[in-house]
């Protein structure tokens, strides 16, 4: 039986009705919808869930534990810690939880029966393939510290904690979803943690449900917040942890200690698969250059590992962008120069990555969003009276003289997407912006002046593509479906050994992950402080790619020779069963990062 909850003052428990048919190939569960109704969520709930072939093997799969997580474990404490800049500031911020020791857990001879705990569980922001893993090895862990614990998961992220909205995910539940994509047994939202009444109004419904640890599995926003919200229920005495896991596609939320958000290896498989199929396509037809943006809001990441991977003709490299200071008009240049190059090969065909962040790279373009942020932070109720017809003048009015002429020569479209509602944690909706489109358009003004002076005789039909929201969703891979298993039953012995503001690590992952080194680090040791909204914010820094790491000098050692020649490689699609070396490999970023350690 599954108890439903409602967020009412007595906090009825309404106990469904469940009817469970099982056949080999499909599942049917229709459960009471009150619960749908209420919510207008579903976590499997009332539908007839059709399992493929693949998802009913995949079920079966049992993800692999480093190994000293297979015994019990003791917690072993490093030296104390510092924030990565901004000492002083962050250590004033977060006086409870600034300098603890990194820990990294070691097998424990005498095996420790735990307490039963309940836990809560919290999915945030974009999705990520393996969250249900993660959800499932907290399970597993929690369970094993002893079975009478629980785990309650928050709905449509940290909104369903503030809103009481929950689900005790109990076994049957999380069975149907073990090494599942997506996020849906909970859902997942973007509404941001940071207030006061939000952490006292969460803070009612652990306690009312006995809740001593919870879990927030997200990107550095997420991360950032759960480490803002461990201090404060430190700081109150709330007797609650707090303990992040890392997740993003984008691959940004990673550094010394965390070396990659979970979702990564799979999306950029999943995209590079598809580029290596347009690729055969492109070198079939010989007649289209394909303009692909890919997802990553900030960091170019996904980008970098897509082209590692695929070896198209063109990548942008968003940080690259910014160092070299280059203009708009620079980055559609180089495209054209390409573009010529091939076409006096008698080649009229490419494929360019864009990182879907370009935009925000492009110097003049980045000083324009600062202030427009700080402007419609400021502005923001006089701005919201301004009909959608004077928007555009008024920022212009508003902005200075040098922004404006910036802001004026954008095409009004991508102008008024950056005008646009930020999200929650303040940033552009970068997705929603057209980069691929813009930047063939500009292309092909560039390649008709080039052919007026004589300089360009080819032809030049491109085609457009925007790979983001294929990829969050996939199946994990092997890779992530090991990595986030191993991050939520780590996350429990984080639990067991007490601490809070810690984020679930788990190093030494190019090695098989039998040998995967697991611990925690402390969250306020990855923190600077950064202009958000108009004013400086503590959050945890970004990781962009490094322009002297090894993946981006891999990437330029060899881009001049992909460009002219055809050089692609078709990686075909994830391999779940099969021999290792097509099955469990790590991404190419993993490997070239780790290569000279
Ligand atoms: P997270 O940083 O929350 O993991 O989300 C990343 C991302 O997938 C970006 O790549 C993309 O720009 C954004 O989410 C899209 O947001 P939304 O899901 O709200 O459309």
């Amino acid at each position: 039986m599954t108890n439903i909850h409602f967020p009412t003052t007595n906090h009825h428990n309404i106990t469904d009705k469940k009817i469970y048919k099982e056949d080999s190939q499909s599942i049917k569960i229709d459960y009471l919808c009150a619960y749908k109704r209420k919510f207008n969520f579903k976590p499997f709930i009332n539908q007839t869930m059709k399992k493929s072939a693949l998802q009913v093997a995949r079920a079966a799969y049992e993800p692999k534990l480093p190994i000293v997580l297979t015994g019990a474990v003791k917690a072993v404490a490093g030296e104390a810690t510092q924030s990565v800049a901004d000492q002083d500031a962050i250590k004033a911020l977060f006086p409870n939880t600034y300098g603890l020791p990194e820990l990294v857990f070691e097998k424990n001879d005498t095996p420790t029966k735990g307490e039963p705990i309940n836990v809560g569980v919290i999915l945030s922001g974009g999705q990520a393939p393996g969250g249900h893993n993660v959800i499932s090895g907290l399970f597993d862990g929690i369970k094993k510290i002893n079975k009478a614990s629980r785990l309650y998961g928050f709905l449509m992220g940290p909104g369903g904690f503030v809103d009481h909205k929950y689900i005790e995910l109990t076994d049957d539940i999380i069975n149907e979803y073990r090494n599942t994509g997506g996020f849906d047994i909970i859902g997942s939202g973007r509404t941001k943690l940071e207030k006061q009444e939000q952490f006292d109004k969460g803070l009612e419904i652990l306690k009312e449900l006995g809740i001593k640890a919870l879990v927030i599995i997200g990107g550095d926003d997420s991360n950032t917040n759960a480490a803002v919200l461990a201090e404060y229920y430190k700081h109150i005495n709330a007797g609650v942890q707090v303990i992040g896991c890392p997740k993003t596609i984008d691959g940004d939320l990673k550094n010394e200690q965390i070396e990659t958000s979970f979702g990564f290896d799979t999306a950029t498989k999943v995209y590079s698969e598809v580029i290596g199929n347009i690729e055969r396509d492109c070198n079939s037809a010989r007649k289209y250059w394909h303009f692909i943006k890919l997802m990553g809001r900030s960091a170019s990441h996904i980008a970098l590992e897509c082209a590692l991977q695929t070896q198209p003709n063109i990548c942008i490299i968003s940080e690259e962008v910014e160092a070299k200071n280059m203009t708009l008009n620079e980055v559609v240049n180089s495209i054209a120069n390409v573009v010529v190059a091939r076409a006096e090969q008698g080649n009229n065909f490419g494929t360019v990555l864009i990182p879907e962040g370009l935009i925000e790279f492009i110097p003049a373009v980045k000083k324009l969003i600062a202030e427009l942020n700080d402007l419609l932070a400021a502005n923001a109720d006089e701005f919201a009276k301004v009909t959608a017809d004077q928007q555009r003048q008024y920022i212009i009015d508003h902005l200075s003289e040098e922004n404006a002429a910036v802001y004026e020569s954008l095409p009004t479209g991508v102008a008024r997407q950056l005008s646009l509602d930020r999200d929650p944690h303040g940033n552009v909706q970068v997705s929603l912006i057209e980069t691929e489109k813009l930047l063939s358009e500009m292309v092909g003004k560039r390649l008709a002046q080039l052919k007026a002076e004589g300089k360009y005789n080819g032809k030049f039909s491109p085609l457009h593509h925007f790979f983001g929201y294929e990829g969050r969703c996939a199946a994990p891979s092997n890779f992530d479906a090991d990595y986030c298993y191993a991050l939520g039953f780590n996350a429990s012995c984080l639990i067991n050994a007490g601490v809070t503001g810690y984020m679930s690590s788990v190093r030494n992952l190019t090695r098989p992950s039998v040998q995967w080194i697991a611990g925690g680090i402390p969250i306020t040791m990855m923190m600077n402080m950064e202009r958000r909204n108009g004013e400086m914010k503590p959050v945890i820094q970004k990781a962009l790619v490094r322009l002297n790491g090894a993946p981006f000098l891999k990437f330029a050692a060899q881009r001049e020779d992909w460009a002219v020649n055809t050089s692609f490689i078709y990686p075909g699609p994830i391999q779940y069963f099969g021999p290792s070396e097509v099955c469990d490999q790590p991404t190419m970023t993993l490997k070239y990062e780790h290569e000279n350690k």
